[in-house]
């Protein structure tokens, strides 16, 4: 069995030790971090969700599969973000008000890190106005929001009234995601965009800094 194939079985037995011994065995031998999450982790977790929603496991099952991603996570965290170069740009990221899911906002955070943007993560149930404080504290170039659950969809709308209220709306670009979350959910609450997974929010973020997608392979900052 291939050194991916290990992690994403022990992400779904919920084994983290296991998790994070195929992570660093799969990184001796010279894997690519980025493609252990985009390979490894995420279609574990794609997988629990499909399992969870069919009842085939339970809440202690996607806690354990949640921490095991953590655990790999810590060791591939260092890796992805590309010390010592200049970011692209700034992202604040986190979970909206009332939501606890952080796993594919995770991910996305991950994946933006590969793709050289600095991320700071507030993390999950966070209310408007620390989005807004990390805007004005921060600067970043980019707000990403994320959230699971139908009833936490408008907390992505009231998220932008607060910057719009705060004055500093125009100072950012927002992007929207999560399961429940739609392009014409995007339109209708002003975010900027709308990325139905971890990947196309990378292209997403560079498309909305106005940054060449082609660039990113290369490592070359934004101009
Ligand atoms: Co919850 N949960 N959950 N849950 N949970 C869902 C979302 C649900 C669909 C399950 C179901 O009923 N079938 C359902 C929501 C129903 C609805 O709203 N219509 C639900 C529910 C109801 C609940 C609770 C209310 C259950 C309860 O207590 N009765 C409760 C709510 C807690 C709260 O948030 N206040 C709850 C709790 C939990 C756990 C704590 C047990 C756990 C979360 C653990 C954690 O995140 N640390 C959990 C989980 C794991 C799930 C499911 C099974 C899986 C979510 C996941 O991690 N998917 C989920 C069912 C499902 O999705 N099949 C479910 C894998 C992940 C890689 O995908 O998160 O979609 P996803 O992220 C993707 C994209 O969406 C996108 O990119 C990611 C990577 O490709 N994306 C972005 C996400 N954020 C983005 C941001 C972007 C761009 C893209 O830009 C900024």
């Amino acid at each position: 069995m291939s050194d991916v194939s290990s992690l994403s079985e022990a992400i779904e037995r919920g084994d983290a030790k296991a998790a994070a011994a195929a992570t660093r065995r799969a990184l001796e031998r010279g894997a690519d971090p980025m493609s252990l999450v985009s390979e490894g982790i995420s279609p574990a977790m794609t997988e629990m969700g499909r399992q969870f929603g069919e009842g085939d496991c339970f809440v202690p099952e996607l806690l354990m599969a949640a921490r095991a991603t953590k655990e790999v996570f810590e060791i591939l965290r260092p890796l992805l973000s590309q010390k010592g170069t200049k970011p692209v740009a700034r992202v604040v990221l986190g979970t909206v008000r009332g939501d606890l899911h952080d796993i594919g906002k995770n991910l996305v955070g991950a994946l933006l890190e590969g793709g050289g943007f600095e991320v700071t993560d507030l993390g999950v149930d966070v209310p408007p106005e620390r989005f807004v404080a990390a805007v004005e504290h921060q600067k970043p170039e980019i707000v990403g929001l994320s959230a699971l659950l139908t009833t936490t969809l408008p907390a992505m709308k009231a998220t932008l009234e607060a910057l719009r209220d705060a004055g500093i709306r125009g100072q950012v670009k927002v992007m929207i995601g999560g399961a429940p979350v739609t392009a014409s959910y995007a339109d209708a609450i002003g975010a900027d965009g709308y990325a139905e997974n971890a990947g196309t929010a990378v292209d997403l973020a560079r498309r909305l800094i106005g940054a060449d997608v082609a660039s990113r392979s290369k490592g070359e900052p934004a101009t």
